[in-house]
């Protein structure tokens, strides 16, 4: 791995476990909770300061990185991505997980170069497992290679999608609808563990073989794109296009075929874009 990238990964991964200490130390603590978009779209305190935690350390490492991070785009920050190497964060990805003390909360910290996503950690504090992948390098549960499992028959896989936090009629009927369509196509079952970071690395683990989701942002894919890919998964737009890291949807599977037979069975939502 390229010294440079290497340097990179090993602070991330440092101030990701420095973050996990900060939600396992408020996970079964009382919350203060707020509402962002909607009034199922959660932040707590530690989500804010987890998130300035990891931007500080980042920003005194390496001061010329720019950075996207959830909180601080939903305080205002414009949402800028550019070629310049930039972290994008999102601090507790799974806040109503967090706020219910349901353990699928994840640490999720992408790295882009030149727009290419080029490393991805996502700490499960909780558990304590850190997925970690660099581009070229592999991706790895606690330092243990992993693979994505090699299914491509619909009727023989288990999915992970999610309804998410929008509450518009309009969205909600056509996910229910994309649920109805791939449970009626015969999958083994369609499950929802409320994170999107932590579906794809249950994916690149090999224990999912897809997950597809609309309406998330690129702070709760930038992480797990990579390590799905380079688990030998398949990253790509719900209806079969090429990935966009800003376009609120994402699908990855253990393979092209299966993740085909998933998108033949959606319908599409188109969102505005982060
Ligand atoms: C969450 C995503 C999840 C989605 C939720 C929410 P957050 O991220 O990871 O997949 O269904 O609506 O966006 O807000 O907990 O970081």
């Amino acid at each position: 791995m390229d010294a440079e990238i290497a340097d990179y990964l090993k602070t991330g991964v440092e101030v990701a476990r420095t973050a996990g200490k900060e939600i396992n130390g408020a996970f079964l603590e009382e919350k203060r909770i707020e509402c962002k978009s909607s009034a199922v779209d959660l932040v707590t305190e530690t989500d804010k300061h987890v998130e300035d935690l990891i931007i500080s350390t980042l920003k005194k490492k390496y001061p010329t990185h720019s950075f996207i991070g959830e909180e601080s785009t939903a305080a205002g920050k414009h949402c800028e991505w550019t070629d310049n190497p930039t972290w994008i964060i999102d601090p507790v990805d799974g806040t109503t997980n967090f706020v219910h003390s349901f353990p699928y909360v994840a640490v999720s910290i992408g790295l882009t170069i030149n727009r290419q996503i080029v490393l991805g950690i996502v700490y499960i504090p909780v558990l304590d497992d850190l997925y970690t992948a660099t581009k070229g390098g592999g991706a790895f549960l606690n330092g243990k290679k992993i693979q994505v499992s090699c299914q491509e028959d619909l009727k023989q896989s288990l999915l992970l999608s999610e309804v998410g936090s929008s509450r518009m009629e309009s969205e909600v009927t056509i996910k229910m609808k994309n649920y109805q369509a791939l449970v009626l196509a015969g999958v083994h079952g369609l499950r929802s563990i409320g994170s999107a970071a932590v579906s794809m690395c249950l994916v690149a683990k090999g224990c999912n073989d897809a997950y597809y989701e609309y309406g998330i942002h690129s702070w709760d894919m930038a992480a797990g794109a990579v390590i799905v890919l380079e688990a030998g998964g398949v990253l790509l737009d719900t209806t079969g296009g090429p990935f966009d890291l800003l376009s609120r949807r994402v699908l990855v599977a253990s393979s092209r075929k299966l993740a085909d037979s998933v998108s033949s069975h959606l319908t599409h939502l188109e969102l505005p874009r982060d």
